[in-house]
Protein backbone atom coordinates (compact mmCIF):
# COMPACT_ATOMS: atom_id res chain seq x y z
CA UNK A 1 0.00 0.00 0.00
CA UNK A 2 3.34 1.93 -0.02
CA UNK A 3 2.13 3.41 -3.33
CA UNK A 4 -1.27 5.37 -2.11
CA UNK A 5 0.87 6.73 0.61
CA UNK A 6 3.47 7.49 -2.16
CA UNK A 7 0.91 9.33 -4.12
CA UNK A 8 -0.92 11.24 -1.53
CA UNK A 9 2.51 12.56 -0.73
CA UNK A 10 3.29 13.61 -4.00
CA UNK A 11 -0.01 15.48 -4.84
CA UNK A 12 -0.04 17.26 -1.29
CA UNK A 13 3.81 18.18 -2.57
CA UNK A 14 3.26 18.94 -5.75
CA UNK A 15 -0.34 19.40 -6.85
CA UNK A 16 -2.38 22.89 -7.80
CA UNK A 17 -4.94 24.18 -5.98
CA UNK A 18 -7.60 23.87 -7.64
CA UNK A 19 -11.42 24.67 -7.29
CA UNK A 20 -14.26 22.26 -7.81
CA UNK A 21 -17.90 21.72 -8.26
CA UNK A 22 -18.39 21.23 -5.16
CA UNK A 23 -16.90 24.67 -3.77
CA UNK A 24 -14.72 22.77 -1.24
CA UNK A 25 -11.50 23.36 -3.01
CA UNK A 26 -8.99 20.79 -3.89
CA UNK A 27 -5.40 19.67 -4.22
CA UNK A 28 -5.02 18.62 -7.29
CA UNK A 29 -2.49 16.58 -9.89
CA UNK A 30 -3.14 14.98 -13.01
CA UNK A 31 -2.83 11.33 -14.40
CA UNK A 32 -1.40 8.73 -12.11
CA UNK A 33 -0.99 5.07 -11.94
CA UNK A 34 -0.48 2.37 -9.50
CA UNK A 35 -0.07 -1.06 -10.12
CA UNK A 36 -0.90 -3.51 -7.05
CA UNK A 37 0.30 -7.73 -7.55
CA UNK A 38 -2.88 -9.20 -5.97
CA UNK A 39 -1.14 -12.40 -5.29
CA UNK A 40 0.92 -10.61 -2.43
CA UNK A 41 -2.16 -9.97 -0.58
CA UNK A 42 -5.76 -8.29 -0.71
CA UNK A 43 -4.83 -4.28 -1.40
CA UNK A 44 -7.25 -2.63 1.38
CA UNK A 45 -5.72 0.53 2.96
CA UNK A 46 -4.19 -0.21 6.25
CA UNK A 47 -3.52 3.05 7.47
CA UNK A 48 -6.76 3.45 8.34
CA UNK A 49 -10.15 1.48 9.14
CA UNK A 50 -11.85 0.92 5.66
CA UNK A 51 -15.12 -0.23 5.83
CA UNK A 52 -14.33 -3.33 3.11
CA UNK A 53 -18.56 -4.53 3.81
CA UNK A 54 -19.38 -1.23 2.00
CA UNK A 55 -16.92 -1.72 -0.66
CA UNK A 56 -18.25 -5.60 -1.23
CA UNK A 57 -22.00 -4.47 -1.31
CA UNK A 58 -21.46 -1.76 -3.27
CA UNK A 59 -19.75 -3.65 -5.68
CA UNK A 60 -22.55 -6.48 -5.50
CA UNK A 61 -25.15 -4.02 -6.60
CA UNK A 62 -23.29 -2.62 -9.64
CA UNK A 63 -23.40 -6.70 -9.99
CA UNK A 64 -26.74 -6.83 -9.94
CA UNK A 65 -26.86 -4.31 -12.66
CA UNK A 66 -29.15 -2.07 -9.62
CA UNK A 67 -28.99 2.16 -9.82
CA UNK A 68 -31.53 2.13 -6.80
CA UNK A 69 -30.36 3.28 -3.19
CA UNK A 70 -32.76 0.71 -1.19
CA UNK A 71 -30.54 -2.09 -1.90
CA UNK A 72 -27.79 -0.26 -0.24
CA UNK A 73 -30.02 0.80 2.57
CA UNK A 74 -31.07 -2.79 3.24
CA UNK A 75 -27.76 -3.59 3.53
CA UNK A 76 -26.75 -0.81 5.88
CA UNK A 77 -24.20 1.10 3.37
CA UNK A 78 -25.45 4.86 2.84
CA UNK A 79 -22.41 5.78 0.77
CA UNK A 80 -25.03 6.98 -1.66
CA UNK A 81 -27.74 8.56 0.25
CA UNK A 82 -26.72 12.33 -0.38
CA UNK A 83 -26.77 11.79 -4.22
CA UNK A 84 -30.29 10.75 -4.17
CA UNK A 85 -30.98 12.94 -1.09
CA UNK A 86 -30.36 15.29 -3.50
CA UNK A 87 -32.55 14.97 -6.12
CA UNK A 88 -35.17 14.57 -3.81
CA UNK A 89 -34.59 17.73 -1.96
CA UNK A 90 -34.87 19.51 -5.71
CA UNK A 91 -37.69 18.31 -7.15
CA UNK A 92 -41.41 19.58 -6.79
CA UNK A 93 -42.63 16.82 -4.59
CA UNK A 94 -39.92 18.17 -1.74
CA UNK A 95 -41.74 20.86 0.75
CA UNK A 96 -39.84 20.42 3.83
CA UNK A 97 -36.98 23.34 5.35
CA UNK A 98 -34.55 24.83 2.67
CA UNK A 99 -32.11 22.18 2.10
CA UNK A 100 -29.84 24.04 -0.64
CA UNK A 101 -26.05 23.90 -0.60
CA UNK A 102 -26.61 21.37 2.34
CA UNK A 103 -23.38 19.55 2.31
CA UNK A 104 -21.63 22.52 2.62
CA UNK A 105 -23.78 24.20 5.28
CA UNK A 106 -24.29 20.90 7.37
CA UNK A 107 -20.14 21.13 7.83
CA UNK A 108 -20.28 24.88 8.55
CA UNK A 109 -23.65 25.69 10.36
CA UNK A 110 -24.45 23.34 13.48
CA UNK A 111 -28.63 24.31 13.57
CA UNK A 112 -28.55 23.99 10.24
CA UNK A 113 -27.13 20.17 10.38
CA UNK A 114 -29.69 19.39 13.31
CA UNK A 115 -32.13 20.27 10.78
CA UNK A 116 -30.79 18.14 7.81
CA UNK A 117 -29.93 15.35 9.74
CA UNK A 118 -33.65 15.57 10.21
CA UNK A 119 -34.87 15.05 6.93
CA UNK A 120 -31.85 12.68 5.99
CA UNK A 121 -33.25 10.19 8.61
CA UNK A 122 -36.81 11.21 7.03
CA UNK A 123 -35.35 10.21 3.64
CA UNK A 124 -34.10 6.89 4.85
CA UNK A 125 -37.24 5.52 6.59
CA UNK A 126 -39.35 6.59 3.55
CA UNK A 127 -36.97 4.64 0.89
CA UNK A 128 -37.40 1.94 3.11
CA UNK A 129 -41.00 1.91 3.60
CA UNK A 130 -42.61 3.59 1.10
CA UNK A 131 -41.99 1.64 -2.59
CA UNK A 132 -43.55 4.80 -4.90
CA UNK A 133 -41.19 7.00 -2.51
CA UNK A 134 -38.17 4.17 -3.21
CA UNK A 135 -38.71 3.68 -6.99
CA UNK A 136 -39.15 7.74 -7.86
CA UNK A 137 -36.17 8.69 -5.50
CA UNK A 138 -33.86 5.86 -4.65
CA UNK A 139 -32.94 5.78 -7.71
CA UNK A 140 -29.55 7.45 -8.98
CA UNK A 141 -30.60 7.12 -12.55
CA UNK A 142 -28.65 5.74 -14.90
CA UNK A 143 -25.01 4.89 -13.12
CA UNK A 144 -23.07 1.86 -13.12
CA UNK A 145 -25.21 -0.65 -12.35
CA UNK A 146 -27.18 0.28 -15.70
CA UNK A 147 -24.13 0.65 -18.28
CA UNK A 148 -22.25 -2.64 -17.26
CA UNK A 149 -25.30 -4.43 -17.04
CA UNK A 150 -28.43 -3.04 -19.64
CA UNK A 151 -26.44 -0.38 -22.16
CA UNK A 152 -29.23 0.89 -23.95
CA UNK A 153 -28.63 0.48 -27.92
CA UNK A 154 -30.39 2.73 -30.27
CA UNK A 155 -32.55 -0.33 -31.74
CA UNK A 156 -33.92 -0.48 -28.02
CA UNK A 157 -32.28 -3.64 -26.86
CA UNK A 158 -29.83 -3.29 -24.31
CA UNK A 159 -25.89 -4.91 -23.79
CA UNK A 160 -24.85 -6.87 -21.08
CA UNK A 161 -20.77 -5.62 -20.93
CA UNK A 162 -20.02 -7.50 -18.12
CA UNK A 163 -21.61 -10.72 -19.01
CA UNK A 164 -19.90 -10.21 -22.67
CA UNK A 165 -16.60 -9.70 -21.02
CA UNK A 166 -16.82 -12.30 -18.68
CA UNK A 167 -17.55 -14.90 -21.88
CA UNK A 168 -14.80 -13.20 -24.20
CA UNK A 169 -12.43 -13.99 -21.09
CA UNK A 170 -13.16 -17.51 -21.35
CA UNK A 171 -13.75 -17.76 -24.70
CA UNK A 172 -11.10 -15.66 -26.40
CA UNK A 173 -8.66 -15.03 -23.84
CA UNK A 174 -5.90 -13.06 -25.57
CA UNK A 175 -8.22 -11.04 -26.72
CA UNK A 176 -7.26 -6.85 -26.34
CA UNK A 177 -10.91 -6.05 -26.37
CA UNK A 178 -11.95 -7.39 -22.70
CA UNK A 179 -13.76 -3.95 -21.81
CA UNK A 180 -16.62 -2.58 -20.03
CA UNK A 181 -17.21 1.00 -20.21
CA UNK A 182 -20.07 3.09 -17.93
CA UNK A 183 -19.13 6.12 -19.71
CA UNK A 184 -22.07 6.63 -21.59
CA UNK A 185 -22.15 10.14 -23.44
CA UNK A 186 -26.23 9.89 -24.06
CA UNK A 187 -27.01 8.83 -20.60
CA UNK A 188 -24.41 11.45 -18.30
CA UNK A 189 -27.00 14.17 -18.41
CA UNK A 190 -29.63 11.52 -16.40
CA UNK A 191 -27.18 10.39 -13.88
CA UNK A 192 -26.82 11.74 -10.47
CA UNK A 193 -23.01 11.54 -10.59
CA UNK A 194 -21.00 10.93 -14.38
CA UNK A 195 -19.26 7.27 -13.36
CA UNK A 196 -15.93 8.53 -11.85
CA UNK A 197 -14.42 5.09 -12.61
CA UNK A 198 -15.21 5.41 -16.11
CA UNK A 199 -13.75 2.24 -18.11
CA UNK A 200 -12.05 -0.88 -16.81
CA UNK A 201 -10.19 -3.96 -18.62
CA UNK A 202 -9.14 -7.36 -18.35
CA UNK A 203 -6.35 -9.22 -19.37
CA UNK A 204 -5.34 -12.82 -19.46
CA UNK A 205 -1.99 -13.95 -19.45
CA UNK A 206 0.88 -16.86 -17.82
CA UNK A 207 -2.90 -17.99 -16.28
CA UNK A 208 -3.65 -14.74 -14.48
CA UNK A 209 -6.27 -12.37 -14.82
CA UNK A 210 -5.19 -8.76 -14.91
CA UNK A 211 -7.42 -5.62 -14.53
CA UNK A 212 -6.81 -1.74 -15.44
CA UNK A 213 -9.13 0.74 -14.26
CA UNK A 214 -9.00 4.28 -15.63
CA UNK A 215 -10.82 6.73 -13.17
CA UNK A 216 -11.72 10.19 -14.81
CA UNK A 217 -11.34 12.03 -10.88
CA UNK A 218 -10.53 10.40 -7.65
CA UNK A 219 -10.79 12.22 -4.24
CA UNK A 220 -7.78 10.45 -2.58
CA UNK A 221 -8.91 10.26 0.93
CA UNK A 222 -12.24 8.79 0.78
CA UNK A 223 -13.20 7.43 -2.67
CA UNK A 224 -9.49 5.72 -4.10
CA UNK A 225 -9.34 3.21 -1.19
CA UNK A 226 -13.01 2.28 -1.88
CA UNK A 227 -12.34 1.94 -5.99
CA UNK A 228 -8.86 -0.27 -5.59
CA UNK A 229 -10.56 -2.76 -3.23
CA UNK A 230 -13.72 -2.63 -5.30
CA UNK A 231 -11.78 -3.15 -8.23
CA UNK A 232 -9.64 -6.08 -7.21
CA UNK A 233 -12.58 -7.68 -5.73
CA UNK A 234 -13.83 -8.11 -8.60
CA UNK A 235 -10.97 -8.84 -10.49
CA UNK A 236 -10.60 -11.86 -7.96
CA UNK A 237 -14.34 -13.19 -8.49
CA UNK A 238 -14.25 -12.95 -12.47
CA UNK A 239 -10.76 -15.01 -12.18
CA UNK A 240 -12.51 -17.05 -9.87
CA UNK A 241 -15.19 -18.21 -12.37
CA UNK A 242 -12.44 -18.39 -15.22
CA UNK A 243 -10.33 -20.43 -13.60
CA UNK A 244 -7.76 -18.14 -13.74
CA UNK A 245 -5.42 -16.81 -10.84
CA UNK A 246 -5.89 -13.33 -9.61
CA UNK A 247 -3.23 -10.82 -11.94
CA UNK A 248 -2.87 -7.10 -11.22
CA UNK A 249 -4.98 -4.44 -10.64
CA UNK A 250 -3.27 -1.14 -12.53
CA UNK A 251 -5.21 2.01 -11.18
CA UNK A 252 -4.92 4.94 -13.99
CA UNK A 253 -6.35 8.06 -12.64
CA UNK A 254 -7.05 11.40 -14.37
CA UNK A 255 -7.80 14.22 -11.97
CA UNK A 256 -6.32 12.79 -8.44
CA UNK A 257 -7.26 15.42 -5.61
CA UNK A 258 -7.12 15.53 -2.08
CA UNK A 259 -9.87 18.33 -0.99
CA UNK A 260 -9.03 20.96 1.68
CA UNK A 261 -11.31 19.70 4.36
CA UNK A 262 -9.40 16.36 4.73
CA UNK A 263 -5.39 17.62 5.09
CA UNK A 264 -5.26 16.89 8.72
CA UNK A 265 -6.79 13.04 7.46
CA UNK A 266 -3.98 12.93 5.10
CA UNK A 267 -1.43 13.86 7.40
CA UNK A 268 -2.57 11.51 9.89
CA UNK A 269 -2.56 9.05 8.02
CA UNK A 270 0.51 9.83 6.38
CA UNK A 271 2.29 9.51 10.17
CA UNK A 272 1.21 5.87 10.14
CA UNK A 273 3.35 2.54 10.01
CA UNK A 274 1.23 0.45 6.84
CA UNK A 275 0.17 -2.97 8.20
CA UNK A 276 0.62 -6.42 7.03
CA UNK A 277 -2.53 -6.95 3.75
CA UNK A 278 -5.38 -9.32 4.54
CA UNK A 279 -6.19 -11.56 2.27
CA UNK A 280 -9.58 -12.28 0.66
CA UNK A 281 -11.16 -15.82 0.40
CA UNK A 282 -13.79 -16.21 -1.98
CA UNK A 283 -16.33 -19.47 -0.59
CA UNK A 284 -18.83 -19.97 -3.84
CA UNK A 285 -18.47 -22.64 -6.42
CA UNK A 286 -20.72 -20.71 -8.66
CA UNK A 287 -20.02 -17.83 -10.93
CA UNK A 288 -19.93 -13.92 -10.64
CA UNK A 289 -23.55 -13.33 -10.87
CA UNK A 290 -24.55 -15.56 -7.91
CA UNK A 291 -21.90 -13.84 -5.27
CA UNK A 292 -23.53 -13.06 -2.00
CA UNK A 293 -22.06 -11.13 0.52
CA UNK A 294 -21.49 -14.12 2.75
CA UNK A 295 -19.41 -16.04 0.16
CA UNK A 296 -16.39 -12.84 0.58
CA UNK A 297 -14.21 -13.06 3.14
CA UNK A 298 -11.92 -10.76 4.27
CA UNK A 299 -8.76 -12.68 6.66
CA UNK A 300 -6.20 -10.78 8.92
CA UNK A 301 -7.15 -7.16 8.36
CA UNK A 302 -5.62 -5.54 11.12
CA UNK A 303 -5.72 -1.41 9.87
CA UNK A 304 -5.09 1.28 12.11
CA UNK A 305 -7.75 3.18 13.36
CA UNK A 306 -10.59 4.64 11.02
CA UNK A 307 -10.39 8.52 10.34
CA UNK A 308 -13.31 10.22 9.80
CA UNK A 309 -13.93 13.12 7.19
CA UNK A 310 -16.47 14.69 5.40
CA UNK A 311 -17.65 13.63 1.64
CA UNK A 312 -18.15 16.69 -0.57
CA UNK A 313 -20.84 16.46 -2.46
N1 LIG B 1 -18.06 12.23 -3.86
C1 LIG B 1 -16.86 12.62 -3.37
N2 LIG B 1 -16.58 13.91 -3.24
N3 LIG B 1 -15.92 11.74 -3.01
C2 LIG B 1 -16.15 10.41 -3.08
O1 LIG B 1 -15.26 9.59 -2.76
C3 LIG B 1 -17.43 9.96 -3.57
N4 LIG B 1 -17.71 8.64 -3.65
C4 LIG B 1 -18.91 8.23 -3.94
C5 LIG B 1 -19.96 9.15 -4.41
N5 LIG B 1 -19.56 10.52 -4.42
C6 LIG B 1 -18.36 10.91 -3.95
C7 LIG B 1 -19.26 6.79 -3.79
N6 LIG B 1 -18.29 6.12 -2.93
C8 LIG B 1 -17.56 7.17 1.06
C9 LIG B 1 -16.73 6.26 0.39
C10 LIG B 1 -16.98 5.94 -0.94
C11 LIG B 1 -18.06 6.50 -1.59
C12 LIG B 1 -18.88 7.42 -0.93
C13 LIG B 1 -18.62 7.76 0.39
C14 LIG B 1 -17.32 7.49 2.50
O2 LIG B 1 -17.87 8.45 3.03
N7 LIG B 1 -16.55 6.67 3.22
C15 LIG B 1 -16.30 6.80 4.66
C16 LIG B 1 -17.15 5.84 5.46
C17 LIG B 1 -18.59 6.02 5.27
C18 LIG B 1 -19.45 5.18 6.18
O3 LIG B 1 -18.91 4.51 7.11
O4 LIG B 1 -20.69 5.19 5.98
C19 LIG B 1 -14.84 6.41 4.95
O5 LIG B 1 -14.36 6.83 6.02
O6 LIG B 1 -14.25 5.68 4.16
P1 LIG C 1 -16.82 15.16 -10.03
O1 LIG C 1 -17.94 14.47 -10.76
O2 LIG C 1 -16.96 16.63 -9.99
O3 LIG C 1 -15.46 14.68 -10.49
O4 LIG C 1 -16.97 14.71 -8.49
C1 LIG C 1 -16.93 13.39 -8.09
C2 LIG C 1 -16.15 13.26 -6.81
O5 LIG C 1 -16.31 11.96 -6.29
C3 LIG C 1 -14.64 13.41 -7.00
O6 LIG C 1 -14.09 13.96 -5.81
C4 LIG C 1 -14.16 11.95 -7.15
C5 LIG C 1 -15.07 11.25 -6.19
N1 LIG C 1 -15.32 9.81 -6.41
C6 LIG C 1 -14.30 8.90 -6.21
O7 LIG C 1 -13.16 9.25 -5.90
N2 LIG C 1 -14.59 7.59 -6.39
C7 LIG C 1 -15.83 7.13 -6.70
O8 LIG C 1 -16.04 5.92 -6.84
C8 LIG C 1 -16.87 8.08 -6.91
C9 LIG C 1 -18.25 7.64 -7.29
C10 LIG C 1 -16.57 9.39 -6.75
Amino acid sequence: MQQYLNLLQKVLKDGTEKSDRTGTGTISSFGHQMKFDLSEGFPLVTTKRVPFRLIASELLWFIKGDTNIKYLLQQNNHIWDEWAFQNWVESDSYDGPDMTDFGLRSQKDAEFKKIYDKQMELFRTLILEDEHFAKEFGELGDVYGKQWRAWSKSTGETIDQLKEVIQSIKNNPDSRRHIVSAWNPEDIPSMALPPCHTLFQFYVADGKLSCQLYQRSGDLFLGIPFNIASYALLTHMVAKECNLEPGSFIHTIGDAHIYSNHLNQVNEQLSRQPKELPTLKLTNEQDVFSTQMEHIELINYNPHPSIKAPVAV
